[in-house]
């Protein structure tokens, strides 16, 4: 039966995280897959996530199925973030919980193919590569929209909205709500409404995924690009991830929604997003979305996570700010302010897969051959060597 199978290529990104742990260099550092550590290089488990995990072992519950589509509080506590409460009210919005961001993409992609089979599916170039494999096995063909220019070290917008005025009708466009991932460059709110009018204009899909609320400007200011699309009056989805927001990386909490015309088309739309979940996996996992929706729920729990967010947001911009000056101070001529300008858990760095590598096999330190570094997983404890390795490619 398995004699013929080929071997797989391992994920580019989670294949480094095995080399990386392979690595017996004591002075390695990862900045290769997109966690966020704290100053001390650890995974944080957040004061308002162990509160709630305390709560809940405290009154211990059977546990039983749940709904298809998940907890009903989490999903109209995570509507709520995300479209807010006048949006919940209008009824017109179908939100099902799903196994992290990844899960909420696979439940759109897949509802996505049964509804508009013959859609293209446009990316931005680059994009996070799992974009590509997961609407691929989806049956989509998937295609790039234009988004980053190297030497403007930044969006090539006029590229990229001429991509989409080009676009057939009915063409789903994945887009970043925010941090985009990997170059950490994201559009400002009057290139957004360019974009909201050419999907408009053209009649695209527009797929955006949340998988950084909070991370780059605040979660009002990552979110409100999706306040944007609904004020637009378009059909649209939105993934949701709090792998990073929550530190739940592994508990796999996220969720979809589908932004639908009307309560009673909504009540349609989620009826088929249902049969996907149930054909897929039947039903989600219990714990980590009770955790998050007692967050949410709970006033005080919510305005601990809100802070500790904050505090992951500033502790990140704090360390681009001293990559760029002690990378100054070790001599290094070229302009770097792009690093600062960048938003979320990543930089483009602007090193090329040879100088990634020497930085790999020479200093122990562990990024995307890409150039992308995870700016998140940099503290004051690693920086001067990061310094270091950064200094001598370059
Ligand atoms: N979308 C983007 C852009 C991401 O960077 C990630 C990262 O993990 C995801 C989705 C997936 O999130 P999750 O780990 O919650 O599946
Ligand atoms: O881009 C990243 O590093 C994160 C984590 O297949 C990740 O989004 C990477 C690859 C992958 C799943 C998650």
């Amino acid at each position: 039966l398995f004699a013929a199978v080929e071997m797989a290529p391992r994920d580019p990104i989670l294949g480094l995280n095995e080399q990386f742990n392979a690595d017996p260099n004591p002075a390695k550092v990862n900045l290769g897959v997109g966690v966020y550590t704290d100053e001390n290089g650890k995974l944080p488990l957040l004061k308002a996530v162990a509160a709630a995990e305390k709560l809940l072992l405290e009154a211990p519950k059977a546990k039983g199925y749940l709904p298809i589509d998940g907890i009903a509080a989490y999903d109209k506590a995570v509507q709520a973030l995300v479209f807010g409460d006048d949006a919940v009210a209008s009824g017109r919005i179908a939100t099902v919980q799903a196994l992290g961001g990844t899960g909420g993409l696979k439940i759109g992609a897949d509802f996505l193919k049964r509804l508009n089979p013959g859609a293209t599916v446009l990316i931005s170039d680059p994009s996070w590569e799992n974009h590509r494999a997961l609407f691929t096995n989806a049956g989509f063909t998937v295609g790039t929209y234009p988004y980053f220019d190297a030497e403007a070290k930044g969006i090539a917008f006029d590229k990229m909205l001429a991509a989409l005025n080009a676009a057939a009708a009915g063409t789903v466009v994945v887009l970043h709500a925010c941090c985009h991932n990997p170059t950490g460059y994201d559009l400002t709110p009057a290139q957004w409404s360019e974009v909201i009018a050419a999907v408009k204009a053209r009649g695209l899909v527009a797929f955006l995924d949340s998988a950084y609320q909070g991370f780059g400007d605040g979660i009002a200011e990552d979110g409100a690009v999706i306040r944007a699309f609904l004020e637009a009056g378009l059909n649209f989805f939105v993934s949701t991830s709090f792998s990073k927001s929550f530190s739940l990386y592994g508990e796999r909490v996220g969720a979809l929604s589908a932004v639908s015309g009307s309560k009673e088309e909504a009540g349609r739309v989620l009826s088929q997003l249902k049969i996907v979940i149930r054909t897929n996996y039947s039903n989600p996992p219990t714990f980590g979305a009770t955790l998050v929706a007692t967050v949410l729920t709970t006033p005080a729990l919510r305005a601990q996570w809100e802070e500790e967010l904050a505090g992951m947001r500033v502790r990140i911009k704090a360390m681009r700010g001293a990559l760029v000056a002690k990378l100054q101070a070790a001599g290094v001529q070229q302009d770097l302010s792009f690093i600062t300008r960048q938003k979320g858990m990543f930089s483009y760095s602007g090193l090329n897969a040879a100088q990634m590598q020497r930085l790999r096999g020479e200093f122990g330190i562990y990024g995307v051959d890409s150039g992308r570094i995870c700016v998140a997983a940099l503290n004051e404890k690693n920086l001067d060597a990061v310094v270091r390795g950064i200094a001598a490619v370059l």
